[in-house]
């Protein structure tokens, strides 16, 4: 519970001041049981790694990774911790919040900043675009993700120049996966090939969600941020655990050595 009067319904704030309007934690099991299943996917990717040799893994390793922090991320958002009371000025639906705050989770800014460069190197590997790409794709990534917290921090109409900012640099990702990790996939083969597209698709059209539940949610204001914390649930599972699973399937025959990223060879180090 904060420690001033306010009083948070659903996320809104509620200024009748009833009784039976306080704060409260729902959605967190919710939250929970996103935290639970983004946990067992991070165990499932180390359990599945283990049925390769050390030099084949990198990708186990990223995916892994990607779930664990996604798992810390939504067990602190079920805590009920991780959020902050932003003002708002954009109402859309909701007559309630004149004048009022709403509750931000900048909780999950924080999963995505670490999160996402993994994703993209989950894919962009997997085409084996050259280094200087992959990490410009980052960068523009990285200033997707701290512009779209800094909008979401932002109480005034400007909140919507850092959103720009951000939808820009989104696209500058989206063509590079298209056009020219398109054009490198293509050149290692069918297998490959196909494993990049399903990702590659799976990634662009579920990205393009999130700039929506923006949208809806933190900038304009037009979803309560329980609606937006499930719209964001649901997202977050589709693009964590189930991409994990079709970029590991999709490279079940894939020898790392073919992309050129073992260091000494596969089965080459003293350990295997
Ligand atoms: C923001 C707002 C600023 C403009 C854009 C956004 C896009 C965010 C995306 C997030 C992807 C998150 C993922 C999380 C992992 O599961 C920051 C919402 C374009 C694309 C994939």
């Amino acid at each position: 519970m904060p420690s001033n009067d306010a009083v948070y319904v659903n996320g809104f704030e509620n200024r009748t001041g009833r009784a039976d309007n306080h704060i409260t934690v729902r959605g967190s099991s919710f939250l929970f049981a996103i935290a639970a299943v983004m946990g067992a996917a991070a165990l499932g990717c180390i359990g599945w790694s283990r049925t390769k040799p050390r030099q084949q893994r990198i990708f186990f390793y990223l995916c892994a990774l990607i779930n664990f922090f996604a798992a810390i991320a939504y067990f602190t958002m079920g805590s009920n911790l991780g959020w902050a009371a932003i003002p708002v000025e954009f109402r859309r639906s909701n007559p309630r919040v004149g004048g009022a705050t709403r509750q931000i989770f900048y909780a999950r800014y924080i999963d995505w900043f670490l999160t996402t460069p993994l994703l993209l190197l989950d894919l962009l590997l997997t085409c084996r675009l050259p280094w200087p790409t992959i990490l410009y794709t980052i960068c523009m990534n990285e200033i997707m993700i701290v512009t779209g917290l800094v909008g979401t921090l932002v109480a005034t109409r400007y909140k919507w120049g850092f959103f720009a900012f951000g939808c820009a640099a989104f696209l500058v990702v989206v063509y590079i996966i298209v056009a020219e990790g398109r054009q490198y996939a293509k050149a290692l083969g069918a297998d490959i090939h196909r494993t990049y597209i399903i990702c590659g698709v799976w990634t662009i059209g579920l990205w393009f969600l999130y700039p929506i539940a923006w949208g809806l949610g933190e900038g304009g204001n037009v979803i309560s941020s329980d609606s937006e914390a499930v719209f964001y649930g649901v997202l977050d599972f589709l693009a964590k655990p189930v991409f994990s699973f079709l970029l590991l399937w999709g490279h079940r025959h894939t020898d790392i050595a073919r992309l050129g990223l073992h260091v000494r060879g596969a089965g080459e180090t003293p350990l295997g």
